[in-house]
């Protein structure tokens, strides 16, 4: 059997607290869905769906293993068309926790054959989110080892137009 894992998000845009999960759950999992939440409750994104992917996708097109794509509606019904068994999640501190658990449990309850894994953040990145690195870039500070210097300047030149 497959272990197929997805890794859903909103990725607005992709950090290296992100990028950092992806490796790692590519090395445990056959294969891993990078998936872009379509219906995000959050207001006034910075980069459209597409934007988002093709960003991952430059990032993440080293590993063979990683496909990227988009869902809208239930994670889990999405899964269950995709095949997949896993929902990987990142955790970075305590303030993640609570909401986490209580996602998990209700996945859990919505299709049993699908388990949520929890990958700590590296140290490194623990601080890291996507909403801080918008911030920095609205303020002109530095995103070095914030996110992959591919992407840096796409992120620039939106939070100057913004
Ligand atoms: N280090 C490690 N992990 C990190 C880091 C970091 N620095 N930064 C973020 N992460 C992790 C997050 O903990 C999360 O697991 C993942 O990376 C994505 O982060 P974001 O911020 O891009 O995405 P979110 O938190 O907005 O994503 C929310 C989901 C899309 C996962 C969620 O809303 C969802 O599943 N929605 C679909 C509807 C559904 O099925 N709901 C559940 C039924 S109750």
């Amino acid at each position: 059997k497959l272990n197929i894992a997805v890794y859903p998000g909103s990725f607005d845009p992709i950090t290296n607290g992100h990028t950092d999960i992806i490796k790692r759950a590519s090395k445990v999992f056959d294969r891993v869905y990078v998936a872009v939440l379509k219906n995000s409750s959050k207001t006034s994104p910075m980069f459209t769906i597409e934007e988002r992917m093709e960003l991952i996708k430059r990032i993440t097109g080293e590993f063979d293993n990683v496909y990227v794509d988009t869902f809208s509606g239930l994670l889990v019904e999405y899964m269950e068309n995709k095949g997949a068994n896993v929902i990987i999640k990142g955790l970075r501190a305590i303030s993640d926790f609570e909401y986490e658990f209580q996602m998990a449990l209700m996945n859990h309850k919505l299709a049993k054959n699908i388990e949520t894994m929890f990958m700590m953040t590296s140290a490194k990145y623990s601080f890291l989110s996507s909403s801080i690195v918008k911030e920095v870039a609205r303020y002109g500070g530095s995103l070095d080892g914030l996110v992959d210097e591919r992407i840096v300047k796409d992120i620039i030149e939106r939070a100057s137009n913004a």
